[in-house]
Formats: C-alpha cells, structure tokens, sequence
C-alpha cells in the first residue's frame, strides 16, 4: 500500500445550461479514476487571478479534464461558426494552473480539452471544428447514443514516450469524444500519438511532467491500459 496518497487538483467548469442558476461540475469518472488510482482528488473550481498559485501549493499533481470549447482568444483565433460552448472563467483559471504548474514543477495530466487547453497554454492553436477545418477526417466525435467507452478509431503511439510506456503499447484503439484537436503544437511540447488521419492524440513535455491525450480513458475503467495511465500519473505524482 502506497504511504499516502498523493492530492490531485481536478479542475472543472460551468455545466448549467443557460439561463439556469450557475452550478459548477465535472464528471465523476474523473473523480473516480484518479481515487482508484491511489490518488485524493480535489475539485478546483474557477477563481480570481492569483488564486492559481495559492491552491498549486495544496497539490502534488492536476487533472485537466475534457469539457467545453477553449475560446479562441486563448489562441489568438476570432470565434468561428463551427465553435461551440465555451467557459472563458474555467479557460483563464487552468491557464493560469497550467502555467503555475510549471513554475513548481507539478505534474499535469490533461484529457480532451485539457490536451486542447494546455497546447493553448504553451502556445499553441486549435481547429475549432474538424470536421469542417479537416475535410475527410475520421469521425472522432462518436455519438451520444453509443456510449463513451465505445471504440472510434485506432492510435500510432510514439516509442518511448510516457504516453507508450505508461499504455505499453505502440497501437491502440481508443474512444473519442472531440470535435476540436491540436493545430499547431505548443512550445516545449511533442506530439506522442496521432490517428490514422493525421490529428493528434497526444502531448507531452521531454521531462514527461506534462502529459495529455485527446482520448478518454477515465471513461475506461475496465480496460487495463487505461487504468496504467491514472497510475503512471499518480505516481509520479506521489514521487
Ligand atoms: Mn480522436
């Protein structure tokens, strides 16, 4: 048994529909994988400029999960006709982790718009919409009907990477729930997979303190690579 577990910041957002009394959430997979990984976990609502600093020093790692549209102005992109809902409270209070984040050297583990957010964060851009940005891309969207879990597409997985050796695979097939991906790759970050039409399905740093995939293993608890993703993270978390 692990001598404690280590405190894991989950960020989250807005989930009301408009119009309804604000109420801040996120999906309680995250919440689960990240407790049956060994970890504690922490949900980090938006808040202040300054407040970053203050909650990180709490934390020996942070979960950025998926949810909204990034907004453009995070990337310097005008909003396009395909963008959808976005949380600009929620895409200022992780940017401000993110960066904080690697000021004090903490590990990060970013899933959907988290791979989104933190590329924007170092950087990087977005297609705003693949399907009309990308012509004759995969579908990576799978529909509400099918289940999140439900397999969409197959990933290359790039040898030596954390994304490989955590997964220990250089293949897999993966669910997907996006319909925004990486543009261009943000500084200091390496794309670790890519779908056979060329989107990319993961970001890390060479350090591989900063981690992410555009898939969703937290909706996977069953299936064993994903689980060694949330324990490779909580590890070295604890470390
Ligand atoms: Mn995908």
């Amino acid at each position: 048994m692990p001598s404690r577990r280590p405190v894991i910041g989950i960020t989250c957002g807005n989930v009301s529909p408009a119009g309804e009394t604000p109420r801040y959430g996120t999906n309680e997979v995250y919440v689960r994988a990240v407790q049956l990984a060994g970890g504690a976990a922490l949900v980090i609502p938006p808040g202040p400029r300054g407040s970053a600093a203050a909650i990180l020093e709490r934390l020996d790692g942070l979960l950025v999960p998926g949810g909204a549209d990034v907004h453009p102005r995070f990337y310097g992109h005008l909003p396009g006709a395909h963008l959808e809902r976005t949380d600009e409270a929620r895409d200022e209070t992780e940017t401000a982790l993110v960066r904080a984040a690697a000021r004090r050297q903490l590990p990060v583990f970013a899933i959907c718009r988290g791979l989104h957010l933190v590329n924007t964060a170092h950087g990087g851009t977005l297609y705003q919409d693949l399907s009309t940005e990308m012509p004759g891309v995969l579908p990576h969207r799978t529909p509400r009907g099918a289940g999140r879990g439900a397999i969409a597409h197959e990933v290359a997985i790039v040898p030596g990477s954390w994304f490989a050796d955590s997964a220990r695979a250089r293949t897999l097939r993966v669910n997907s729930l996006h319909h925004q991906a990486v543009q261009r790759v943000g500084r200091g970050l390496l794309v670790t997979a890519l779908s056979p039409d060329g989107v990319i399905e993961g970001l890390e740093s060479p350090d591989r303190r900063v981690v992410g995939v555009q898939c969703h293993p937290e909706e996977l608890p069953d299936v064993a690579w994903a689980r060694r993703l949330f324990r490779s993270f909580i590890a070295r978390a604890r470390a």
